[in-house]
């Protein structure tokens, strides 16, 4: 990136951080490390609270960034802040997600290793913003050329095309993110963004058939009902009215205030041509979004004998014309299954009910599966064939820890991968503190953390876990149902600090709980599960023969979808939970094998409110999110630490000897710096790369003597520029 003048440096450093003494009293610390009383959860909540109320909503923990969500635009993520963050050292300007971005790619490049930004906090938080700002900052921030352009037109038009498929608006976001994703960006050696690759996670796609109150189906569907043209909606047979459509309507809140349905799906429309999609591509995907609403409007009628009769000829009519099926192919399929009689496959006319729920799973796996197809097909706009080495910046934004009223398995399996995620912050932190003092050969004492691996244990491990339970009451079709489930897992676990069920509710936490539900303690708080719908969500199942008439679609996104080789139903395929595990399993060793940085959002209130600092609400995130501990960790012995390099270029004016070049190493260079300015031997330590500081006070009066000079300097410069 830019590299400035020393001169050009300071000369901004003196604009933007004028008068940073009287600041840092008025602001807060921008860095907590540097905070007398760090042990104290009210000083930290203090620091936070003032910092947000004066619009700063970033503050470190030495390299961690913790961000509370403004719910307001402030006005920090333009052109001209991208500008000023570019290849500036973290403590140079007030915390910022660029300031942290351009740490990361900066590091990359010199280092030329990997890198990954893990974005946490709960739903609404702020992750998926912080997300788009890192990748917005490398689109402006990195080499240009024509190939790159396209590159990176790519990756920043993937986002509201994945947003448009896979957000919806909850009862705790507008924007939620329904599915995890996890997108490396890679880089060639001069720090070109190349190309890219995203990973999606176990989208929720129930919500394409039902909706809590106060909720919505994902955005597509109004995107494409408020927003599509006229010749577009006649020739998918869809009307302009999402009032029409039974499954955009459960949550009763198709309209959002704070959502703009018709420019939004100007966005996506603009998007599917940058990232590659043919026409023809478009066309097969908006027949399958459009497919999905009539799907949700097929109705059934009870036969005098008591099966499912279809009373939908419209929808039939337009189901077949989109997905290119024939009307009586769908028709059947729709109300019968296919089952194996004495060696011979019959048709088995669907009750009423059932119909129903084969009708819901079709329209479920329709859309998970274009989902999956939609990453694949990004992917391939954004894949890079050049054989070079290439480094790679990860970006992890997943759905956010979440509670409901009521939650179920789709809660579930979002609060897992959040433990999950928690789990490998733990590892990670602790591993690389603990190797940084060992290579540097600093003594150090382990703090104690909550460790929250006996949850994820719980939750995952080999034979006796809430998933093994699950999945071998899956097993059983015919025979279990959720309540059994309930029992094996009361049998099974019972007795677990983690789990309540029924029997010890009152015990454990004087809380009683309903008949269906248990409750687990998670890292982020408790949360009461209803056990109802776990077995049918986790086997996911989808009839065979409906499967082979989606095979016969013209269509070819259902096509791809839907393909022959599919493997035979009579295999069990994994259950629900179980691939999700895995996918997890191989996002943590994707993550493990590079360098960490974090993103820790915080939400300041439960009512999306600009300039509400709930006190309660944050103390509770600043607790489970670890942020404490951390903090404690980072001054464990010591609490300020810099690259001999950097704080040589910082500090060098405060020393004639040092200054304007020195000649030795950079080692060597802040010995004479500090000594100069009065070191005492016990203040400090020499690592192998860095310079170790024990307490705040010395880097501060550090930072003032370097404050008086600029200001020497500046007046210097004046003098100068006065003769012209
Ligand atoms: V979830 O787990 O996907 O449900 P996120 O991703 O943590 O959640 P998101 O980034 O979507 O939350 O933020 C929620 C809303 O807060 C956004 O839609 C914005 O309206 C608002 N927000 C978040 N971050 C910022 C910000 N830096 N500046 C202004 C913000 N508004
Ligand atoms: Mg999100």
């Amino acid at each position: 990136m830019n590299s400035k003048s020393l001169e050009e440096r300071y000369d901004r450093i003196l604009r933007d951080m004028e008068g940073s003494l009287t600041a840092r009293d008025r602001v807060g610390i921008q860095d907590f490390v540097l905070l007398d009383n760090y042990t104290s959860e009210s000083a930290f909540l203090d620091n936070l609270r003032k910092r947000f109320h004066e619009n700063l909503i970033y503050t470190y923990i030495g390299t961690l960034l913790v961000s509370v969500n403004p719910y307001k635009e402030l006005g920090i993520y333009t052109k001209k802040q991208m500008d000023l963050y570019m290849g500036v050292n973290f403590f140079e300007l007030p915390p910022h997600i660029f300031a942290l971005a351009d740490n990361v790619y900066r590091t990359m490049l010199s280092e030329t290793n990997n890198h990954f930004i893990l974005i946490s906090g709960e739903s609404g938080a702020g992750k998926t913003e912080a997300c788009k700002k890192v990748l917005q900052f490398y689109a402006v921030s990195c080499p240009s050329t024509r190939v790159l352009d396209d590159v990176r037109d790519r990756l920043l038009l993937s986002n509201p095309v994945l947003e448009a498929f896979g957000n919806a608006k909850t009862l705790k976001n507008d924007n939620s993110s329904r599915f995890g994703k996890y997108m490396d960006i890679q880089f060639d050696h001069k720090g070109g963004a190349v190309g890219g690759h995203i990973l999606s996670y176990l989208l929720e796609k129930s919500r394409v058939v039902h909706q809590n109150h106060g909720e919505r189906n994902f955005h597509i569907f109004y995107q494409l009902v408020e927003g599509g043209e006229d010749d577009l909606l006649r020739w998918l047979g869809l009307e302009r009215n999402c009032q029409k459509y039974s499954c955009l309507v459960r949550g009763e809140c198709a309209k959002v205030s704070s959502i703009n349905d018709k420019s939004d799906w100007k966005t996506v429309q603009k998007a599917f041509t940058v990232i590659d999609f043919s026409e023809r591509d478009v066309e097969h995907l908006l027949a399958i979004i459009a497919s999905v609403l009539h799907l949700g409007n097929v109705q059934f009628e009870k036969s005098v004998r008591g099966y499912a009769t279809l009373n939908s000829s419209p929808e039939v009519h337009w189901l077949s014309k989109l997905l290119g099926i024939p009307p009586q192919i769908l028709q059947q399929g729709l109300t019968h299954r296919k089952i194996e009689a004495k060696s011979e496959e019959v048709l088995s006319p669907f009750t009423k009910e059932h119909a129903k729920y084969a009708r819901d799973a079709l329209a479920k796996a329709i859309y998970g599966r274009t989902f999956n197809w939609l990453v694949g097909k990004i992917n391939e706009s954004l894949v890079n064939k050049d054989s070079t080495r290439k480094t790679v910046i990860g970006l992890i934004d997943i759905y956010g820890f979440e509670v409901f009223q009521v939650n179920s398995f789709e809660q579930f399996c979002i609060n897992y991968c959040n433990e999950k995620l928690q789990q490998l912050f733990i590892q990670l932190t602790l591993k690389s503190e603990q190797e940084e003092y060992e290579t540097e050969g600093i003594e150090w004492e382990p703090v104690p953390y909550f460790n929250n691996k006996i949850i994820c244990d719980l939750v995952e491990e080999k034979h006796r876990c809430i998933i093994s339970v699950l999945d071998e009451e899956c097993l059983r079709p015919g025979e279990a149902t959720d309540l059994t489930f309930l029992e094996k897992l009361e049998e099974t676990l019972s007795g677990h600090p983690h789990l309540i069920t029924h029997k010890l509710a009152d015990q454990k936490t004087r809380k009683t709980l309903d008949r269906g539900d248990f409750r687990l303690i998670h890292y982020a708080g408790e949360v009461t599960y209803s056990v109802s719908g776990f077995l049918d969500k986790n086997n996911d199942l989808l009839y065979r023969n409906i499967k082979e008439v989606m095979r016969q679609s013209q269509n070819n996104i259902i096509k791809h979808c839907f393909p022959a080789s599919e493997p035979d139903s009579k295999r069990r395929p994994e259950t629900v939970a179980t691939q999700f595990k895995t996918s997890l399993a191989g996002l943590a060793e994707i993550l493990m094998s590079k360098e960490p940085w974090y993103v820790r959002c915080v939400k300041p209130n439960d009512g999306k409110q600009p300039g509400r600092f709930d006190d309660v609400i944050v103390r509770h995130q600043v607790k489970y999110l670890g942020l404490m501990e951390h903090l404690r960790v980072r001054r464990a012995g010591f609490a300020y630490r810099r690259r001999y390099e950097v704080f040589l270029q910082r500090y060098k004016p405060l020393c004639p000897d040092t200054w304007p070049n020195w000649k030795g190493t950079a080692a060597q260079g802040v010995e004479t710096l500090v000594k100069h300015l009065g070191y005492k031997r016990e203040e400090y330590k020499m690592g192998r790369t860095k310079i170790f500081i024990r307490h705040p006070k010395t880097l501060f009066a550090t930072e003032d003597a370097f404050d008086l000079c600029k200001h020497q300097l500046a007046t210097r410069i004046q003098a100068k520029y006065k003769g012209y």
